[in-house]
């Protein structure tokens, strides 16, 4: 419990977490269970190329996303390269620009040109206003993003690409096990693309999968997944290898076994929060409408200056600090990243909101390695910190130079660049 801003760790007190608590750390598949699969893969001799462990993890997919189609990849930058050259894309297609890399390298890795959009304030997702007016002759689908598993506005979305006669896709990576009126992510659009790295709430430790109800497209993204093979005489497409391994889908299924449980321990984690955080001037805790169910994997909250005295960074800074490992996903922003800042064709419009987000938005810690206990000495230190923000930040521009990080901190936080 910090009683003075100098019990702060930033200003030398001792840190909250010894061990920090941060996001995305991975949630612990069953040891057990994971051995005797891997025994099992083991004993079979098929360790890749389509052996039962994957199609059991496709049709666990399947399930959960309630489509026709799961094609199991390797990683998900690979199921949206596969979903983007399965739909035969070429030229632009728009993409949100408040998303993880990934989404716009991995059109880019195919030859496409990621054109981006601005979100809605609220949902963080892609503003229809903003996708129409990247439209242009070179435009060849719409790649909406469900960020932090909250649901693109699709009927929107849907209508604008049945106008413009163009595939609606979707990232997917966010939201596994996440629904909007009664119907699952993974059957939206034309496609969807997921990821099941160790940091997602479903997990292969590297691994993704693209659904469809689309009996010919599901078939085009398994031909390119295996070097565009038919038979063993013909290769009919410029294929790769997208394959996921028989270990990755033994994670998959393990992982499957607890996904409820991850799904509820983060829900009640997000409850925590909302309960630690209510009352907080200038800390806005991002919720879900009460059609949308999540999966509450990221716990999301904007910081509005103004209101609660000092930046989204100064406040990273101070939790760091602490050992409390929040983030700042996804600064700089697609359209500020090297490969594609500077280029007029991604910049057809302006991207205000976006902006904005990137500096106010945060993410706090959850995952099942995260406590009740834990949660409560978060927000009573987010609390602290906002409560005493003058005096924060009179101290810390006596002190700029000898701010402290925590010893563990991968990130240098030393100093805080938008000091007022
Ligand atoms: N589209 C979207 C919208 C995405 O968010 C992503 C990926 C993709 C597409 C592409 O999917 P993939 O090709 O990755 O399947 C993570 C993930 O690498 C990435 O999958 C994810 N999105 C992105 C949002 O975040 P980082 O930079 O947050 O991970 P890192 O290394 O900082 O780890 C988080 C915390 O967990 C750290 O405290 C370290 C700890 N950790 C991490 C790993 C991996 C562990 O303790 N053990 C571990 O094994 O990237």
């Amino acid at each position: 419990m910090k009683r003075h801003v100098r019990d702060l760790a930033i200003f030398g007190g001792s840190a909250l977490f010894r061990n920090p608590r941060a996001v995305g750390r991975p949630n612990q598949l069953d040891r057990q269970a994971f051995l005797r699969r891997i025994s099992d893969v083991l004993d079979s001799g098929q360790l890749t190329n389509d052996g039962p462990q994957v199609r059991s993890f496709e049709s666990m997919v399947r399930r959960v996303a309630g489509t026709r189609h799961a094609i199991a990849v390797c990683n998900g930058t690979m199921a949206l390269q596969i979903m983007a050259m399965a739909c035969g894309l070429t030229g632009e297609v728009i993409v949100p620009a408040m998303t993880f890399i990934a989404t716009a390298h991995a059109l880019k890795w195919v030859g496409l040109t990621p054109v981006f959009a601005d979100v809605d304030r609220h949902t963080h997702t892609l503003n229809a206003d903003s996708v129409e007016a990247c439209i242009s002759p070179q435009t060849s689908a719409i790649l909406g993003v469900h960020l932090w598993g909250n649901p693109c506005d699709t009927d929107q979305l849907r209508d604008l690409a049945h106008r413009h006669k163009l595939p609606l896709l979707f990232d997917a990576s966010h939201a596994f096990g996440c629904q909007t009126r009664g119907v699952r992510i993974g059957g939206l659009g034309d496609a969807e693309a997921f990821s099941f790295h160790a940091t997602k709430v479903l997990q292969a430790v590297e691994g993704g999968a693209i659904t469809t109800n689309d009996d010919q497209l599901a078939e085009r993204c398994r031909r390119l997944r295996n070097f565009g093979i038919t038979s063993l005489t013909e290769i009919s497409a410029l294929g790769t290898n997208g394959k996921m391994s028989e270990i990755a889908a033994a994670a998959g299924l393990t992982s499957f076994e607890s996904f409820q449980d991850v799904v509820g321990s983060n829900q009640r984690n997000y409850d925590q929060y909302q309960i630690g955080t209510s009352g907080i001037p200038g800390l806005e805790m991002m919720r879900l409408t009460a059609d949308q169910f999540g999966n509450a994997q990221y716990i999301v909250a904007h910081v509005v200056e103004s209101d609660f005295g000092m930046s989204r960074n100064e406040l990273l800074a101070i939790l760091r600090a602490d050992g409390v490992f929040a983030r700042s996903y996804f600064e700089p922003g697609c359209h500020n990243a090297i490969p594609y800042s500077g280029k007029a064709a991604h910049h057809r419009t302006e991207l205000p909101v976006t902006d904005q987000l990137l500096t106010e938005v945060v993410q706090f810690p959850t995952g099942t390695g995260v406590e009740a206990n834990d949660i409560t000495a978060i927000t009573d230190l987010v609390r602290f910190a906002q409560r005493n923000s003058t005096e924060v930040r009179s101290l810390r521009a006596a002190q700029n130079t000898q701010l402290r990080s925590h010893p563990n901190d991968p990130v240098v936080v030393s100093t805080m660049p938008d000091a007022a």
